[in-house]
């Protein structure tokens, strides 16, 4: 099934906002793969965000992420990728709709308070880059037929 990275980022969790982040996707449908608490280390931010370097506000994303302890979460479900996505809301918060994860709790870009996999080739790249096999659980939910048709 389609998976995605989440990170409730530090700022996030330096708030107190990680049940209710945790608690959006959960209440969408989206299921729990793997889920872990985490200092993220410079080498595995710049893994992460490789895409993003050279770029002007890289340095300052990768002391973001290392700052402080993040929760990453591996998220799977029909559509993973797009429904998390929309349910956090745009990259720059204050252009955020309200009723998402941005638009509800932040107002600058660089505490931007989640982060989401941008594609399903991405999702994949990226639960692996914080995963092992190991710690990625394929369990049956009660509720995944009433979810999942
Ligand atoms: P997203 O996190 O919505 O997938 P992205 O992948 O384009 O956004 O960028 C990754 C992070 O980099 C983003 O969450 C915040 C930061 N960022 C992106 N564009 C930025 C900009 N123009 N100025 C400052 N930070 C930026
Ligand atoms: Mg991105």
């Amino acid at each position: 099934m389609e998976r995605t990275l989440i990170i409730v980022k530090p700022d996030a969790v330096q708030r107190g906002l990680t049940g209710e982040i945790i608690r959006r996707f959960e209440q969408r449908g989206l299921k729990i793969a793997g889920m872990k608490f985490m200092q993220v280390s410079a080498a595995l931010a710049e893994t992460h965000y490789a895409e993003h370097v050279g770029k002007p506000f890289f340095e300052g994303l990768v002391k973001y992420i290392t700052s402080s302890p993040v929760v990453v979460i591996a998220l799977e479900g029909t559509k993973a990728v797009e429904a998390a996505r929309a349910t956090i809301g745009k990259t720059k918060p204050f252009e955020s709709p309200a009723g998402t994860i941005r638009g509800d709790f932040g107002l600058e870009v660089g505490r931007n308070l989640v982060h989401g996999s941008d594609s399903v080739e991405s999702g994949a790249r990226e639960v692996a880059n914080f995963f092992t096999d190991a710690e990625l659980v394929s369990w049956p939910r009660n509720t995944d037929p009433w979810i999942f048709e």
